[in-house]
């Protein structure tokens, strides 16, 4: 391998290496892997109506309405994408018509990858409130600290303060879940052949 060609491979890889997936069209979850919920702030289980995990599948409905799960104080939802991503998670709570300021809730928001969600590794992503709703999260900081950018999972776990709801408080409310699909990218075989055809055409001209 000539100086030139090991530069242009050299640089083929840092490529690859400093960008990462390649982010595709935004999709949203497409199955509960796990619902763990908690309870109302009174102690009391979640009506049926407002524990009902598949409705935060699909795009969000950004309505009015009963659209939503709601997680308990301290309550889990894990779900799943008929694809991979990559690059953020973006979760859509629901208003319900009210001032969230009045009733703030808030979730920690986690990735995982592995076979299933029992088995996976885990990694903090950043946590959403009620009161900013539906803002990307960046999942870059997990490729710049841990090298993993690909992901499986997406668990919601909620952190709501109990002391500021009344009685039948129940946490925070999901209704929907969009990330951005992995692209299939080039391996980097393919990315070192281009890198190293550069290369001789370069030294040839
Ligand atoms: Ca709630
Ligand atoms: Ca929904």
């Amino acid at each position: 391998m000539n100086t030139i060609t090991r530069i242009a491979a050299l640089g083929a890889f840092s490529l690859v290496a400093a960008a990462g997936a390649n982010a595709g069209i935004m999709v949203y979850a497409t199955d509960v892997a796990d619902f763990s919920p908690g309870l109302r702030k009174d102690g009391k289980a979640l009506p049926a109506v407002r524990a009902d995990p598949t409705k935060a599948l699909g795009a969000p409905d950004l309505t009015d309405t009963l659209n939503f799960v709601s997680l308990g104080f301290g309550g889990s939802l894990t779900l799943t994408f008929d694809t991979l991503f990559t690059q953020s998670v973006t979760v859509w709570e629901t208003t319900w018509g009210n001032n969230p300021a009045g009733h703030p809730e808030s979730a920690d928001v986690f990735v995982g990858m592995g076979a299933t969600h029992d088995v996976a590794d885990w990694w903090f992503a950043g946590t959403v409130h009620n009161t900013a709703d539906g803002l990307p999260i960046s999942l870059s900081h997990i490729f710049n600290e841990h090298g993993v950018d690909v992901f499986r999972f997406v668990r919601i776990v909620d952190t709501s303060d109990p002391s500021k709801h009344s009685g039948s408080g129940d946490g925070f409310d999901v209704d929907g879940v969009g990330v951005f699909a992995v692209i299939p990218a080039p391996g980097a075989g393919a990315m070192l052949a281009g890198a190293m055809l550069l290369g001789l055409r370069r030294r040839r001209s």
